[in-house]
């Protein structure tokens, strides 16, 4: 039977996610190929992609490695159920995860995005709590403009206006810790130095409910969506330090600091601070294929692990977690970043890109400039009146001009893959600086 095409091929039936729907179907910013550090726009144009994708694509594009063994693991399984069944690659994956992740964080859960990675931590920690006989333990601390995706768990703790108020009345029982971005910080290189007391307000929450009632808090060691904000020297310390000795969980949201982005495999390792637990996806696939983990110690782990032996442990999961296709993309991710030492290149090539993106200091708008390994945000002035306009035409006039950036508020954000050279760097920079003088 010849297919029914009731409808001309138009853009109206796709509700693109966060997009500006009527805006992008009148003059549509269309992909269509990429390869290494560049896209091919819909008319033609390379573009250099100085976001990996949305902090994603950490190895660059189209990767060989990847790509055969999603190509390989079409022609040997499609699909294994993934409760009480189980395929190789899932634990090989798992085992190569642990491998790379902090000491001591030796167990991997896996689900399908970095916003059912936050939620499924959550849960963990509340049953956690629960299975050792600490049941009263279900507070969640997040922070003020925290980004952990958008089920409503993420959507709880997170801290962005916008990505709550309209959702009803959310889960019942968080806190929120203040954000770390102090204006006495800007222009800070690196590490900001002010700031590190920040953490002091968790006391004061444990002070106002009791640490016998709270279960975990969840932070972004660098928070990225809300446009670049660092933890100040000191600050993770003692953020660890308070967890710990009021027996509360400390969970890394590493959804973008996950692979590489500072020069470590992860922001833990980076800072020298190990979480309780530890989120992440985009670059656990290279972006390619959907996934998402949460790394635990085998003390959360293990507790689980009680009880009968054929009663199910955790009572939560999804169809697609671990899935076969998922998990060849995984390893073939993870054989690419080994190969070609992307794991730490951030460290390498940091301080060229911290040069590079500060030398913008003295342009057009430019209020805040902020970096760590291969992260930077240039914070615009915003147009009076007019929040978001400012940074948006700049997002416009870059993709004109062949460069891929990302806007969040009056915040220009950038993460280009790892494999950036110093010559693209200058390249993403140059025509930034060229933006920067044309906009209003
Ligand atoms: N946690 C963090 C820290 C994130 O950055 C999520 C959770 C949710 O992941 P999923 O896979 O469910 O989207 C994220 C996602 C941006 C941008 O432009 C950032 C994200 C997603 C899309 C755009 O900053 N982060």
């Amino acid at each position: 039977m010849a297919l029914d095409t009731k409808r001309p091929n138009d853009l109206s039936a796709f509700w693109m996610p966060f997009t500006a729907n009527r805006q992008f179907k009148q003059a549509p910013r269309m992909l269509v190929a990429a390869e290494g550090m560049h896209y091919t726009s819909g008319d033609g144009r390379q573009i250099l992609d100085g976001t990996a994708g949305l902090w994603c694509c950490n190895a660059g594009h189209k990767r060989p490695k990847i790509m055969e063994a999603i190509r390989q693991q079409t022609e040997e399984l499609d699909y294994a159920p993934a409760f009480q069944m189980g395929h190789p690659k899932a634990f090989e994956l798992a085992t190569r995860v642990a491998d790379i992740a902090p000491d001591g964080m030796d167990n991997v859960f896996f689900c399908n995005s970095g916003s059912e990675a936050v939620d499924t931590a959550l849960k963990i920690a509340l049953a956690y709590h629960r299975t050792r006989g600490e049941g009263s333990r279900t507070r969640l601390i997040g922070r003020e403009r925290g980004y952990h995706g958008v089920g409503f768990g993420g959507i709880s703790v997170g801290g962005i206006v916008n990505n709550r108020r309209h959702f009803g009345t959310l889960l019942a029982g968080v806190d929120h810790l203040p954000a770390t971005h102090l204006p006495q910080n800007a222009h800070t290189k690196g590490q900001p130095e002010h700031g590190a007391d920040l953490a002091d307000e968790l006391e004061k929450i444990v002070a106002l409910h009791g640490a016998e009632t709270i279960a975990a808090v969840i932070v972004e060691p660098v928070a990225g969506s809300t446009g670049v904000i660092l933890p100040p020297k000191g600050y993770l310390e003692k953020l660890r330090a308070i967890t710990k000795k009021h027996g509360i969980l400390l969970i890394f949201d590493e959804v973008i600091t996950g692979f590489g982005r500072l020069g470590a495999p992860f922001a833990a390792q980076f800072f020298g601070v190990t979480p309780d637990m530890i989120t992440c996806a985009k670059g656990l696939t290279n972006g390619v294929i959907p996934m998402g983990a949460v790394l635990t110690t085998p003390e959360i782990h293990d507790a689980f692990m009680a009880g009968p032996p054929h009663m199910i442990e955790l009572f939560h999961g999804y169809t697609y977690s671990g899935s076969p296709m998922a998990s060849a993309a995984g390893l073939g991710t993870l054989d690419t970043y080994a190969e070609e030492g992307l794991l730490t290149r951030a460290a390498e090539i940091g301080p060229y890109w911290e040069e590079a993106l500060h030398s913008l200091a003295g342009a057009r708008h430019v209020i805040d400039i902020r970096n760590l390994g291969l992260i930077g945000a240039i914070e615009l002035e915003p147009i009076a009146g007019e929040p978001t306009k400012r940074a948006f035409s700049a997002f416009l006039k870059a993709f004109e001009k062949g460069i891929m950036i990302r806007t969040t508020g009056d915040i220009i954000a950038m993460s280009p893959p790892l494999i950036i050279t110093k010559d693209q760097i200058d390249q993403l920079i140059g025509t930034l600086a060229e933006v920067l003088a044309e906009i209003d």
